[in-house]
């Protein structure tokens, strides 16, 4: 499969995060590619579950080098890098890190959301809800998270909702299921992407239907940051081996990740 970056969906995306913190990005696989991977990733035996109905199924890359195409796809890693890559020109007194080690990727998960499910709380992904609530969150992220739809993304199946602009607020949102002021459902067709940085207050949504919603998250760090819970899974050096040279550069780092996990693991 030979994905080609959309320069156009990468300015209007970057735009949106701009302007609202979050970004959809239309019908970036088909439809029967999105529906082949999620039967992939429903098989997978390795699952962290969260709240009641929500479960992660974890470290796909090692379940199935397929998933290689969405941690790889051009236009979402051109995304990323705007908004973690940092400086591509040097000046005199700031080098430039390497372009093509910029980014790397910290997990590849897929998120169920089952029949039935409860809503998540609102937060902002790590590590900004474990930093000093004393102080502002940083203005920029340093985790983005890249979640393709595998199937439909409805506010009836659990879209994940997001407030748009709450970014600008540099805060951890309240502790709460309840819906909040301005909120609004990501939907989506299966195929695209929902780009979610982690200064953006979300939630994951109830699903009243009878079908799981499924969306894989690709999350990506930049260079400085290794590992960011200890319960990150790495890729194995065997699924190394198998991976294309781009995942190979986003994911070489986590070769010296352990599982040898001392405490209890975040969900
Ligand atoms: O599954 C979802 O809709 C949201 C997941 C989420 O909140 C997260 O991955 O941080």
């Amino acid at each position: 499969m030979n994905d080609k970056i959309d320069q156009n969906a990468v300015e209007t995306a970057c735009q949106s995060l701009d302007d609202l913190g979050y970004a959809i990005v239309p019908d970036l696989i088909s439809v029967e590619d999105a529906r082949k991977l999620a039967e992939i990733a429903s098989a997978s035996p390795n699952r962290l579950p969260g709240h009641r109905g929500w479960e992660a199924v974890v470290a796909l890359l090692n379940h199935d080098p397929a998933f290689a195409r969405l941690v790889a796809h051009p236009t979402a890693l051109a995304i990323v890098r705007r908004l973690i890559g940092g400086r591509t020109i040097p000046a005199p007194n700031a080098f430039a890190w390497p372009e093509e080690d910029q980014i790397r990727l910290m997990n590849c998960d897929a998120l169920v959301v089952h029949p039935g499910s409860e809503s998540g709380w609102w937060h902002v992904d790590p590590p900004m809800g474990q930093l000093n609530p004393a102080r502002s969150l940083p203005d920029f992220p340093i985790v983005v998270n890249v979640m393709w739809m595998l199937t439909p993304y409805t506010k009836e199946n659990g879209a994940t909702r997001v407030v748009p602009g709450s970014y600008r607020l540099r805060r951890v949102p309240p502790a709460t299921r309840e819906p909040l002021d301005g909120e609004l459902h990501a939907c989506c067709g299966p195929g695209s992407i929902v780009i979610i940085p982690n200064t953006t207050w979300h939630v994951a949504s109830p699903n009243s239907t009878s079908e799981d919603r499924i969306a894989i998250a690709c999350a990506y760090v930049p260079w400085w940051v290794n590992r960011l819970t200890p319960d990150c899974y790495p890729v194995t050096p065997e699924t190394y081996e198998k991976l294309p040279p781009v995942v190979q550069a986003l994911t070489k780092h986590q070769l010296n990740w352990n599982m040898d996990f001392k405490n209890a693991v975040t969900t």
